[in-house]
């Protein structure tokens, strides 16, 4: 078990959420199959530092200025090693040891090189978000080959829609995980209904940037960021 512990690490991305954080590091740190967890707080404005620096065994790392998701997920992978790595959100609501397993088991055996918890159970709006676009899952355990050379600073939320492209192009091989019993604060509950409305419109363009430059390329007859470096290896 130590062995395999050295080879996996958890990154949590964190922008103000103080009421969640802890309770998702604490089952991180606590789980037998992961090594280290780092958590990333995106230059938060609420306590979220001091919330995840209070859970023994965290690395916490923070942004002075708010970066977006993409950005946090590329500084927890710059500042570790470990060849397989769980991306978890920092908003999980329901989340036990036992999804974490599920999560992790497909990539540790060697069945996948990327695995995606989708909720079911939780609650019927993001149960419905889920199964309408599953690719925007942040649960994930992936290879750290198949994303260390990914441009995640500039797609923002779009990175799970650029790590569905991997799958969706034969790159890698995904395994989609039923995570019952889970759910999440949506932007809307944890930011108030104006503020969740502008900031899931900003998700929404950066995803919308991203399949427009997509197809694009295909138009032009490009090659995807990702067959590129299929290409290579
Ligand atoms: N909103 C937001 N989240 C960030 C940012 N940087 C890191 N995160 C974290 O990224 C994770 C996912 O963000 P959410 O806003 O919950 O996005 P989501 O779950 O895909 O979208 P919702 O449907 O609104 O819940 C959370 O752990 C956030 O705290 C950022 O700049 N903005
Ligand atoms: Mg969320």
């Amino acid at each position: 078990m130590a062995e395999l512990e050295s080879q996996t690490v958890c990154i949590i991305p964190a922008f103000n959420e103080a009421p969640t954080v802890a309770g998702i590091a604490r089952i991180a740190v606590e789980h037998p199959l992961i090594g280290r967890v780092f958590i990333i707080d995106d230059g938060s404005t609420d306590d979220t530092s001091e919330k995840a620096r209070a859970v023994e065994g965290v690395n916490l790392i923070t942004h002075k200025v708010n970066g977006g998701k993409g950005k946090a997920m590329r500084t927890g992978l710059d500042a570790t090693d470990e060849p397989i790595v769980i991306f978890l959100d920092a908003d999980l609501v329901g989340l036990k040891p036992h999804h974490i397993t599920d999560l992790m088991k497909p990539v540790l055996e060697g069945d996948a090189d990327m695995s995606v918890g989708l909720f079911r159970g939780g609650r019927i709006h993001t149960d419905l978000a889920h199964m309408i676009t599953p690719s925007l899952s942040g649960q994930r355990t992936v290879q750290r080959s198949v994303i260390e050379n990914m441009d995640m600073d500039s797609v923002g939320f779009a990175i799970e829609r650029a790590l569905t492209e991997l799958w969706e192009t034969g790159v890698i091989k995904v395994k989609d995980i039923i995570w019952k019993g889970v759910t999440h604060r949506t932007k809307e509950e944890k930011r108030g209904y104006i503020e969740g409305v502008r900031q899931r419109i900003g998700m929404f363009s950066e995803i919308l940037k991203f399949e427009g430059k997509r197809i694009k390329r295909r138009m032009t007859g490009g090659k995807t960021t990702h067959s590129e470096q299929s290409d290579k290896s």
